[in-house]
């Protein structure tokens, strides 16, 4: 694993949709608060009966990512994390559509246990926004993550010596 410059700190995290609309127990923020705490204040969970619940980072600059680590919610559920996809780029998630960003990186899961899941990205993705989604279409769970960790650093101009299509 590369050493890992955590970025998630400069970005603000939304969702597709959050349960019960309690933005106080199931804040898309509680994934970037650093905190792994079994109580309802420590993670995301999306409202379920929803195609594609998304968790978006916008860190409003272009990152260069290379990987994202998930953090599990603590309590239960980690099977509902399949078939999720981090994609990066510059066009904000779409409630109820698949990001249309370059994908970064994926994981077939289902989670298997309450350990973190590591998603590498197969080449470092230049963007604004990061999306972590759920891509199955017969799956109508909710997202669940309790914290996640961004591996990367601040992107460069497009004529310095790392140059990344965003096309
Ligand atoms: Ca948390």
């Amino acid at each position: 694993m590369e050493p890992c410059n955590q970025i998630q700190s400069l970005g603000t995290a939304s969702g597709s949709s959050v349960f019960e609309s309690d933005l106080h127990d199931y804040s898309p923020s509680n994934v970037l608060d650093g905190v792994k705490s079994y109580d309802f204040q420590g993670f995301f969970h999306s409202n379920g009966a929803e195609l594609f619940p998304w968790l978006q980072v916008d860190f409003m600059a272009p990152m260069i990512i290379d990987s994202v680590t998930v953090a599990m919610r603590q309590d239960c559920c980690w099977d509902r994390f399949a078939k999720v996809q981090v994609s990066v780029g510059y066009m904000p998630a779409v409630q109820w559509e698949l990001s249309e960003n370059p994908p970064c990186g994926f994981y077939e899961g289902p989670a298997p246990s309450i350990d973190d899941v590591y998603i590498p990205c197969s080449m470092p993705v230049l963007g604004r926004y990061l999306i972590i989604q759920k891509t199955d279409p017969n799956d109508y769970n909710a997202i669940n993550m309790n914290d996640i960790t961004i591996c990367g650093e601040i992107g460069r101009k497009p004529n310095s010596f790392y140059h990344y299509s965003t096309q």
